[in-house]
């Protein structure tokens, strides 16, 4: 399969995230994406080709306007400000406060980021513009005719709602690739969400929407973040409602346990017929991830890339999170051969 993949995701490398207790040096960084492309290539799972510059269309449809315009400009007018570093949210409107009713930079950081780990540097944009092209060269490689294809994106997109960024997400790549593909001529398509967290964005852009089928398999809300989405009950509303499926686990769940509920997921993914299948795909379900806790091994990644692929549907990957840096790219590599295996 094609690997989509460029440099320009080094133009976000932001120092830090706001954790409990602590400013802590950010996990979501450049070595990530270096690591996985190299891994790629020893592995020779597929031809590496670059990113073409893509339309806003897609983007805009997904996320509104005024979002996207403070994404562009908010270190600009941080800066203006006279302040120093890579901003982040650090005050959020609570209750009746009036969360659109400053136009300070910082109100703005509240109004249009769930947490603090979405830091913007003076080229964050051009880096969240470059992944975002990157899903789309994908998208276009498959809708041309390939069976599968990998967009290696980074930053990463599955947290990112119609008008927020939260979780190391800014521009949510796969809903744009999902509404890209509705925008030529297709009908129904399906995202599978096999990151370690929920894909709360994704949900929230679909949720009331049954030309996208969501499932997420994830670590349970309850005790895991983004903790305000991701519950079993949540199913979709009005023409969305069935065409959502949360499938939460237990903290430490191991490969048998999750393949099981993949199974699940892939029998729903089927009962809405997709013409394609977008697979969020972090690896940090990984037993070594540093802010994660399932036991999947490197092995075993394999496996689930067959199973994918015994869906014969034509993929898109997209990468999304994954935090234990030197395995990230066997864990890839291992997923991806496994799928390219199976056809
Ligand atoms: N102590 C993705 O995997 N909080 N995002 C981490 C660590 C943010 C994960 C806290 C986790 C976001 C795309
Ligand atoms: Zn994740």
């Amino acid at each position: 399969m094609k690997i989509i993949a460029s440099d320009d995701h080094r133009q976000h490398a932001p120092e830090f995230e706001l954790a409990p207790g602590a400013f802590n040096p950010i996990f979501e960084i450049p070595d990530r994406a270096e690591i996985v492309l190299r891994s790629l290539q020893e592995h020779e799972v597929g031809t590496v080709i670059a990113p073409s510059a893509q339309a806003d269309d897609a983007m805009l449809q997904i996320h509104e306007r005024s979002y996207v315009e403070f994404l562009q400009t908010a270190h600009d007018d941080y800066r203006q400000l006279g302040g120093k570093g890579n901003p982040t949210a650090c005050v959020w409107p609570r209750g009746n406060m009036r969360s659109d009713s400053s136009d300070s930079i910082i109100a703005k950081f509240g109004r249009y980021c769930f947490d603090g780990a979405v830091p913007i540097t003076e080229s964050t944009y051009e880096a969240v513009i470059a992944s975002r092209d990157i899903a789309l060269t994908a998208t276009k490689q498959v809708y041309d005719g390939d069976r599968a294809a990998f967009a290696l994106c980074r930053p990463p997109g599955h947290h990112a709602g119609p008008s927020y960024a939260g979780g190391y997400c800014y521009l949510n790549n796969a809903a744009i690739a999902a509404q890209w593909l509705l925008n030529n001529n297709v009908s129904q398509v399906a995202i599978l969400d096999i990151d370690y967290h929920h894909g709360n964005g994704t949900q929230e852009i679909f949720y009331e929407r049954g030309d996208v089928a969501f499932v997420s398999i994830h670590c349970d809300p309850n005790f895991e973040y983004p903790y305000y989405a991701g519950h079993e009950d949540e199913k979709g509303r009005g023409d969305g409602e069935g065409f959502n499926l949360n499938l939460p686990l237990p903290r430490k769940t191991g490969l048998d346990a999750w393949l099981g509920v993949l199974n699940a997921g892939i029998s729903f993914i089927q009962s809405t017929s997709p013409d394609y299948l977008i697979v969020s795909l972090g690896v940090d379900t990984f037993e070594n991830d540093p802010i994660a806790s399932f036991r999947i091994r490197t092995g075993d990644y394999r496996g689930i890339g067959k199973r994918i692929a015994e869906m014969e549907l034509p993929t898109i990957f997209i990468f999304e999170g994954g935090y234990a840096v030197s395995e990230l790219g066997e864990n890839v590599a291992a997923l991806l051969s496994g799928f390219e295996a199976s056809f």
